[in-house]
């Protein structure tokens, strides 16, 4: 879960979990309910105006209602899956090449990775870092690549970053492979 403004609480009273949601950061909440039923949600940090309309419901359901839930279309894809696409309908893969052609670095494998940023400084390559660099990509350049790719500010909705997000998560790291080298020089001034 993130926000794209300011702090929110994620807060199911019947299953007794409340989670903080936050802009700039990504925080996960999971629970076992033991009764199907409908439950509601509500956001618990008084966040705004519209802070009363802010509510849910999150229903349970057994294993083969869910199933018949699944099959009926109710979902179109995973989110990763849905990232997917949309990577593919903004161009992302014009610059993000899998062999690492590209004008940008490669993102296969990247999850989870220490990346090497021009200027020397390192990042790890979490969710966070996924969402800035959608969003203000001019913020942690990779070394050994221009800062030429376009801000989606605007462009992509909240719920789109979180499928690129996922996306981009669904592709690595693979296992056995080492820290992220962008396996370019760092780029000169006079080239
Ligand atoms: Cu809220």
């Amino acid at each position: 879960m993130t926000s794209e403004d300011v702090i929110h609480s994620f807060f199911v009273p019947a299953f007794r979990t409340k989670q903080d949601v936050l802009p700039g950061r990504y925080t996960t909440t999971w629970f076992t309910p033991t009764k199907p039923g409908k439950y509601h949600l509500f956001c618990a940090e008084y966040c705004g105006t519209s802070h009363s309309g802010m509510t849910g419901w999150v229903y349970v359901m057994e294993p083969r209602d869910y199933q018949n839930w699944l099959s009926g279309g109710a979902t179109e894809g995973s989110l990763a899956e849905n990232g997917k696409k949309l990577f593919e309908q903004l161009a992302c893969n014009n610059c993000h090449k899998e062999d690492n052609s590209g004008r940008g670095p490669t993102l296969i494998g990247l999850f989870g990775k220490q990346v090497q940023l021009a200027g020397g400084a390192a990042v790890k390559a979490d969710e966070a870092y996924f969402r800035e660099s959608i969003l203000q990509p001019q913020a942690k350049v990779v070394s050994g690549f221009e800062p030429v790719m376009p801000t989606f500010q605007g462009l992509v909705t909240e719920e789109q970053v979180v499928q690129l997000v996922e996306y981009v998560k669904s592709l690595g790291p693979k296992p056995g492979t080492g820290p992220v080298d962008s396996g370019r020089k760092p780029a000169t001034k006079n080239r």
